[in-house]
């Protein structure tokens, strides 16, 4: 398939435009439509929030009659099934644009393909793959757990250069700089959900919602999860101040914890127990499988991280590296009890590195064989 240069410049500005949702559409992905007559543009769209129309909608509602004859640049295939809104391809048809170019097909089952297709079968010229890749990185989790049925599950740590977390007293605030942080509220306003653990809630009293640089954007605030095996999350918690969804998974069943609990504005959800009494964490995922999410983000201490990384259940390490050592009684990032020999190491791929003031941003994929 070829593209002109008008074809990159317009596609270019559908994926600025799909990017305006990045922290409201969740759980569906971010997509954006320019709508080009004559080589000018005539509308512009973006899906803003999932139950909200899509990006088509706005730009051909803008468009109104000048619609016909026009060219669509749409960064994902237009939608083809009735689900919260109607289908986008139909849309496209009913105003007689004569050409959809889209970035990528859309991985989601219901849709895949057939949008395209309804679209030729209408007599529409459609091109599919200008900048897939792009719009494939700007909707990864989407991508992810539509082409797996699985969430994308990433664990964030803050650590020194030499892999510790905090200090042996637990004191752990403040190890990277203002950059970092203001990156993980932006990796928290992409998840849908955010989970921890009760040692960090008790350690650290967290809120764990997103705030730090977003505050004149639209944010659509993850759900907050914690695991607790025997409820010890304080009713005061930080955590239950913010006007945003927390879940408990638990295998205690202390009705007075619960309902205390629940007063205090959560859900308690009880889920099975492992050999050692703590929740199971593939009970964990299988709960995490059935939300309609998709990508969780883990703010958690060494022996949550460790936990669920030498269960196989976490798919990549985003890494924060300040400029400090912190000496060898610190602690560190991931226990892994289990680990004795050099050949049960968790292996990692490098996928990225990015600067941040005077951190280092580092991305690793979890190897499975
Ligand atoms: C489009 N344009 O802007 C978006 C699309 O629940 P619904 O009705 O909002 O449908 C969600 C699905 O629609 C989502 O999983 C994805 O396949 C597609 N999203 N499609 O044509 C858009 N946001
Ligand atoms: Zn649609």
């Amino acid at each position: 398939m070829t593209f002109t240069s008008d074809d990159q410049r317009h596609m270019n500005r559908a994926l600025e435009l799909a990017a305006l949702g990045r922290y409201s559409t969740k759980p569906n992905p971010c997509v954006g439509c320019v709508i080009v007559d004559e080589g000018r543009v005539i509308a512009e769209g973006w899906h803003k929030k999932a139950g909200e129309p899509h990006a088509e909608v706005y730009a051909l509602q803008s468009a109104a009659a000048a619609a016909k004859g026009a060219t669509a640049y749409v960064t994902l295939e237009p939608c083809s099934h009735h689900g919260r809104t109607p289908p986008c391809a139909d849309g496209l048809i009913n105003a007689g644009v004569s050409r959809v170019v889209i970035a990528m097909q859309d991985p989601n089952p219901i849709v895949s393909g057939q949008g395209v297709a309804k679209l030729q079968a209408a007599g529409i010229e459609v091109a599919v793959g200008l900048f897939e890749e792009q719009a494939i990185a700007l909707n990864q989790a989407f991508y992810h757990r539509m082409t797996t049925g699985q969430p994308y599950i990433f664990s964030k740590v803050a650590m020194s250069l030499d892999g510790k977390t905090a200090m042996a007293s637990g004191e752990s605030q403040w190890i990277t700089g203002a950059a970092a942080r203001k990156d993980v509220h932006q990796l928290r306003a992409e998840s849908d959900i955010v989970l921890t653990g009760v040692g960090t809630i008790l350690a650290d009293d967290p809120q764990l919602t997103a705030r730090d640089g977003l505050e004149h954007i639209a944010v659509e605030q993850p759900h907050r999860v914690i695991l607790d095996s025997q409820l010890k999350t304080p009713v005061n918690a930080r955590i239950f101040k913010s006007n945003v969804k927390v879940t408990i998974l638990t295998c205690s069943n202390n009705q007075d914890a619960m309902t205390a609990l629940q007063q205090a504005g959560c859900t308690v959800q009880v889920i099975a127990a492992d050999a050692q009494g703590q929740v199971d964490l593939y009970a964990v995922h299988e709960w995490l499988r059935s939300q309609d999410i998709n990508s969780v983000m883990v703010e958690a201490g060494a022996l949550l991280n460790g936990a669920l990384l030498q269960a196989g259940i976490i798919d990549e390490l985003i890494i924060y590296m300040a400029p400090s050592a912190l000496g060898s009684d610190a602690r560190g990032a991931f226990s892994m009890p289990q680990v004795s020999t050099l050949s049960d190491r968790v292996q990692l791929h490098y996928v990225g590195m990015h600067e941040l003031d005077s951190d280092i941003k580092l991305t690793y994929r979890v190897k499975r064989e």
